[in-house]
């Protein structure tokens, strides 16, 4: 196992994948490769949560048995991430046979240490969310996150785990490691909410047959959320709650989205707590993709079909798109609209215009050689200070998730480059052979630019690279340094291609 370890919220799969699923992919994919593109190693944690009675319901719909019908959705979900190009290290499904034991296991141990006793469960449960929810939330009896769902009552004796004897060390925790719970906005809400007091909470279901057997009573199945907070442990290649180490645990950060905190930052902790296991660093609750103004959800239906757009404007584009137009963090509104003019602006004008223009001017003024810089000007000396500026915010930004101000500073570097064709104006510069050593100068600097503004998209855009190499004839070349300035380009001729991002 390598050093960085993110995971993902894994999805339920009683519908298609829709594009707020690809959202959280792709947000903690671009986390990955970065980490990937500045020598780190990472891993990365993605997966389904399959034992929900949506699930099973979905199931009897179309009359096949869960398991039947979870391997065919999981395929779509996998699909999902092949396309968008997440690059996971593992794919778990709740299904998955070591799973199983893990949770099994940790039942076991948590049972052995007094965290589980037995009550009478009554109250309203949200079959969306899968929570039992307190009455005084509902909506006119209808759950707050699912406005279309009315909550079911349940009345059942449980299994409960003694959530309540964690108060005390979830607060400490909370205080002293403020990095624990962010954005910021997140761990206020949870600090509140904490503030009410906890109860313990039911872990297993007596009326629900589709799950992992409860292994102190199989006449139960442990409660899905228990049961999926779980495929953290076991994808970090536990295989087992003793088998943790150093080496595979914690996780750097967990990734998800703002409806599940509280299991996330109160829950979870709280079991791994009572296994004696170390917290996650970081738990990063980001906010929702809206259509319309409203949450993309299975459950409403108003949801956009993530691999249509990828067909449509190509992953990169949808990639970009979504992690430059949304604070990673926020909410936010997909509009078509808005990848268009994004696509047209960044990519179509700025960057490839700037690609087209310096590949055009090396062939015209340079045979089609990357030149050596010669003489050099303060304007050459400024776009170097302005590039290496860039790079160090870049990082600042990247380490701390701010992904739509890292993305402006490197659109703000091709502005800059733009601009300095303009002022510097090439095309005089060779009307005067004098000035042939100068113009070589600017046309090096340009490469530069977009060299390290590629290499600076490509965790968001992880196609790019090998399209811009191609036609900078850099491909396979590995002396291109990653993010220093001062490439030394031996004999390297242009490919000028057609555009790279044609205007929509
Ligand atoms: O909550 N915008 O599954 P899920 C952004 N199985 N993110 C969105 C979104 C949207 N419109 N819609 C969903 C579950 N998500 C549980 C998780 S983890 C141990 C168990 C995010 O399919 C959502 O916030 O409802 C969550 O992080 C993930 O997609 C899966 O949501």
């Amino acid at each position: 196992m390598s050093n960085f370890f993110i995971t993902t919220a894994i999805d339920y799969i009683n519908g298609r994948p829709h594009l707020g699923h690809a959202y959280e992919k792709i947000g903690a994919d671009v986390l990955k490769r970065y980490k990937l593109l500045t020598g780190g190693s990472s891993y990365l944690l993605v997966g389904t949560d399959e034992h929900s009675i949506n699930v099973l319901k979905s199931a009897q719909e179309k009359g096949l048995d869960p398991k039947t019908y979870c391997d065919q959705m999981a395929g779509h979900f996998r699909h999902l991430c092949s396309v968008f190009n997440i690059s996971y290290d593992r794919f778990i499904r709740t299904t998955d046979s070591d799973h199983k034991k893990v949770v099994q296991q940790v039942v076991q141990r948590l049972w052995e240490h007094g965290y589980i006793r037995k009550d009478l469960y009554a109250g309203f449960y949200c079959e969306s969310c899968e929570a039992f929810l307190q009455e005084e939330l509902l909506l006119d009896g209808y759950c707050p996150n699912h406005p279309t769902k009315k909550a079911v009552w349940v009345n059942e004796e449980n299994y409960f785990f003694t959530l309540s004897r964690f108060q005390k060390q979830l607060e400490d925790h909370i205080q002293s490691n403020p990095e624990f719970i962010q954005p910021e906005s997140r761990r206020n809400e949870i600090v509140n909410r904490l503030q009410a007091g906890l109860r313990d909470i039911s872990i297993s279901r007596s009326s629900m047959q589709w799950g992992i057997p409860f292994p102190q009573d199989e006449s139960h199945t442990v409660y899905v959320w228990f049961d999926a907070l779980l495929n953290y442990l076991t994808g970090a290649g536990c295989g087992s709650p003793n088998a943790v180490s150093q080496e595979n645990w914690p996780p750097d950060v967990q990734i998800i989205g703002k409806d599940i905190t509280w299991f996330h930052c109160i829950i979870w902790p709280a079991m791994l707590m009572a296994l004696n296991l170390p917290l996650p660093k970081k738990i990063f609750g980001h906010g929702f993709l809206n259509l319309h103004g409203e949450k993309m959800s299975k459950t409403s239906g108003n949801i956009l079909d993530p691999l249509q757009l990828a067909e449509e404007y190509g992953t990169d584009v949808v990639r970009y798109y979504l992690m430059k137009a949304i604070p990673w963090g926020q909410d936010g509104n997909f509009t078509l609209e808005g990848l268009i003019t994004t696509y047209n602006n960044d990519l179509a004008n700025d960057y490839g215009n700037l690609l087209s223009r310096t590949t055009a001017m090396i062939n015209k003024y340079f045979n089609g050689q990357i030149p050596a810089p010669g003489v050099q000007t303060a304007a050459e000396v400024n776009i170097r200070a302005a590039a290496e500026e860039t790079i160090e915010n870049y990082h600042r930004f990247m380490a701390e998730m701010r992904y739509v101000n890292a993305l402006t500073a490197v659109m703000q570097l091709i502005g800059t480059a733009n601009l300095y064709i303009e002022e510097t104006a090439p095309w005089q510069l060779f009307k005067d052979s004098s000035q042939h050593s100068r113009l070589a100068s600017i046309l090096y600097c340009l490469v530069e630019i977009i060299r390290l503004a590629t290499w600076m998209l490509t965790p968001f855009m992880p196609s790019l690279k090998e399209r811009v190499w191609s036609q900078l004839g850099l491909a396979g070349q590995e002396k291109v340094k990653c993010f220093t300035w001062g490439c030394e380009y031996d004999n390297v001729r242009i490919n000028r291609q057609s555009p790279l991002f044609p205007r929509l």
